[in-house]
C-alpha cells in the first residue's frame, strides 16, 4: 500500500475515534445545588409529618417505609445535615426520630433482626454526634446494649447472630454493629465500646473478608458455608469499620474491590427497586466516601465515586427530579419506592461536588 494511503488511512481512524468520544453523551458535572435539589424533590415526594412525627411514605403513593430502610432514611437525612449545616435536616432527623419511636417503641428486642437494631443505633448515635441530644444517645445505646448482649456469642469464632434463631452470622449485622458501638465509644467516651467495635471488625476481617482480592462475603452459616455473594452496602460497611479502626489497608482493598470487581463500566450495580437493595448503593458510598475524604485516597477513588454522583443526577425524571437506583438507566415514569430513591440523593451528599 503507498505510504499516502497509510497516513490517510490513519488519519481516518483518528478522526472517526474522535467524532464516536464526542458524541458520546457526557454527563455534565453535579454542584452542590444539584445535591440540595435532589434531596428536596425526595423530601416533597415522600417526607410526611403530622404533629411532629414524620415518616417517609414508602412509594409515590403513600404507605410508609419499613424498619430499616427507615433508619436509613434517618442517615440519609444526617449525611444531608453533614453536608449543609442547615436546620432543615435536622428538624427532620427529629420529627423521623419520634415518628419511629411512635410506631416501634423504645425498646426495639421486639424486632428478631438484630441488623435492624444495629442500623437503627448507628442512626441515633450519629444524631446524637451531630446535635448533643441525650435522648437520641441513650435510646441508642440500651438498644446496642440489648442485641449485643443477644446477637454475640463464640460460634464460628465471634461475631454476632444475624436474627434470633441463629442460623448464621452476616456481614450486614456485623460491619453495622462494629460502627455502632465504635460510634457509641465517641457519644459514651467508654473504652468497652471500642473493644467489641474492634472485636466484631476482626471478627468479620478473618471470617467474611478475603484479603487478597477486598471482597466481604455475605455472610457464614451454622455449618461454616461462606456465602460468595457481595453486595455493595456490605462491602461499605467493611469500609466504615476499618477506616475507624484505623486498617488502612482493609478499607482501600474493600473499596477497590467495590469499584473494579463489582462496578460495571465504573457504574455501582443496578440494585432492583423492591426489598433490600435500593439503598445498597447509597451506605456503600457513604462510608467509602468517608474513608476516601478522610484517608486522602482521592487520586484513587474520586473519579469513581464523581462518576456515579454525576450519573445519579442525570438520571433524574423530569416531572419530580425523582432518581432511581439504577443509573446510568434513566428513572422511568410511574410508581417509584423512596427507599429505591434514596441511594441517588446519599451519592450526592457524601460525594464532593467539583466546584
Ligand atoms: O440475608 C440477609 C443479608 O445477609 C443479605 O445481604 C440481604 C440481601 O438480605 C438479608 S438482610 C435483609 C433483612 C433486613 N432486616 C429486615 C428484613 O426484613 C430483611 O429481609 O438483601
Amino acid at each position: 500500500m503507498p505510504y499516502t494511503a497509510i497516513v490517510r488511512r490513519r488519519l481516518f481512524r483518528l478522526l472517526a475515534a474522535l467524532l464516536l468520544l464526542s458524541g458520546l453523551p457526557a454527563a455534565r458535572a453535579f454542584t452542590a445545588t444539584d445535591a440540595d435539589a435532589l434531596f428536596a424533590a425526595h423530601t416533597k415526594a415522600f417526607y410526611r409529618e403530622e404533629g411532629g412525627r414524620a415518616w417517609f411514605r414508602e412509594t409515590t403513593e403513600g404507605g410508609k417505609s419499613s424498619y430499616w430502610m427507615r433508619a436509613e432514611q434517618l442517615e440519609m437525612v444526617l449525611d444531608v445535615y453533614e453536608r449543609t449545616h442547615q436546620a432543615q435536616p435536622l428538624v427532620m432527623f427529629t420529627n423521623l426520630f419520634r415518628g419511629f419511636l411512635a410506631d416501634h417503641g423504645t425498646n426495639w428486642a421486639h424486632n428478631p433482626f438484630n441488623d435492624d437494631i444495629m442500623w437503627m443505633v448507628i442512626a441515633c448515635t450519629r444524631g446524637h454526634l451531630l446535635t448533643g441530644n441525650p435522648d437520641f444517645r441513650d435510646v441508642a445505646r440500651t438498644n446496642f446494649d440489648r442485641c449485643l448482649a443477644r446477637a454475640a456469642s463464640t460460634n464460628l469464632g465471634g461475631g454476632l447472630w444475624w436474627k434470633t434463631d441463629n442460623r448464621s452470622k452476616n456481614a450486614c449485622v456485623n460491619g453495622p454493629g462494629a460502627i455502632a458501638a465504635f460510634l457509641l465509644g465517641r457519644a459514651t467516651g467508654e473504652t468497652n465500646y471500642y473493644v467489641t467495635a474492634t472485636n466484631l471488625f476482626q471478627w468479620e476481617r478473618a471470617t467474611l473478608f478475603d484479603a487478597e482480592t477486598g471482597r466481604v462475603a455475605d455472610n457464614i452459616r451454622t455449618n461454616g458455608r461462606v456465602s460468595n455473594l457481595a453486595l455493595t452496602y456490605n462491602q461499605g460497611t467493611f469500609v466504615g469499620a476499618a477506616n475507624f479502626l484505623g486498617y488502612t489497608n482493609e478499607a482501600r482493598l474493600a473499596a477497590r474491590f467495590t469499584m473494579e470487581q463489582l462496578s460495571r463500566d465504573g457504574y455501582l450495580p443496578p440494585a432492583g427497586e423492591n426489598g433490600d437493595g435500593g439503598g445498597f448503593n447509597g451506605i456503600g458510598a457513604r462510608w467509602i466516601a468517608r474513608f476516601v475524604y478522610e484517608r486522602g485516597e482521592q487520586a484513587a477513588f474520586e473519579a469513581w465515586l464523581r462518576k456515579n454522583a454525576d450519573a445519579a443526577w442525570a438520571a433524574r425524571r423530569a416531572e419530580d427530579n425523582l432518581s432511581w437506583c439504577r443509573w446510568p438507566q434513566p428513572t422511568p415514569e410511574g410508581r417509584r419506592i423512596a427507599w429505591g430513591c434514596s441511594s441517588a440523593v446519599v451519592m450526592l451528599q457524601v460525594v464532593r461536588p467539583t466546584e
